[in-house]
């Protein structure tokens, strides 16, 4: 069984994180979500979320292509979570491509898969304040 992982915030839910779920999930048989919990979002990657952790986590539950759904609480926590979880392949949007390079040392394939245009949280929430 191909084991694959992916990690994010996926908050507001929209077809560009649905469309990585179904590419990443087609790379394997079991694809595991790390989900960013809120204090990470806060204090690292300085996001403030519309959806709490436990909405975003009933969210990605609640998708086909996703067999599991664990937190991320930290940048470092990729290396043992590769070996934790038995990964044989993380995949992650284009935004980060070479970011995470350093996990092939662990055994890893390292996929970055292109990013779905013109859709982002950010997008969403600036043009319904402009009411689009
Ligand atoms: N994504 C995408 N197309 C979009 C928007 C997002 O393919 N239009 C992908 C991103 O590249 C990422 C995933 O969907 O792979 C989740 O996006 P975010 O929630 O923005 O994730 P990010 O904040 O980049 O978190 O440790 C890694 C970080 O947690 C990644």
């Amino acid at each position: 069984m191909k084991r694959v992982i992916t990690y994010g915030t996926f908050d507001m839910l929209h077809y560009g994180h649905i469309n990585l779920l179904r590419r990443a999930k087609e790379l394997g048989d079991y694809l595991i979500v790390a989900l960013s919990t809120d204090k990470f979002n806060l204090d690292m990657k300085h996001k403030k979320c519309f959806f709490s952790y436990e909405q975003r986590k009933l969210l990605l539950e609640s998708i086909r292509f996703v067999d599991l759904v664990i937190p991320e609480e930290n940048w470092e926590q990729k290396k043992s979570d590769m070996h934790l979880y038995q990964i044989d392949t993380f995949v992650i949007g284009d935004d980060w491509k070479g970011k995470f390079d350093y996990l092939k040392e662990e055994g890893v394939e390292v996929v970055y898969l292109a990013r779905t245009p013109e859709i982002s949280t950010t997008q969403i929430k600036q043009d319904l304040k402009s009411n689009k």
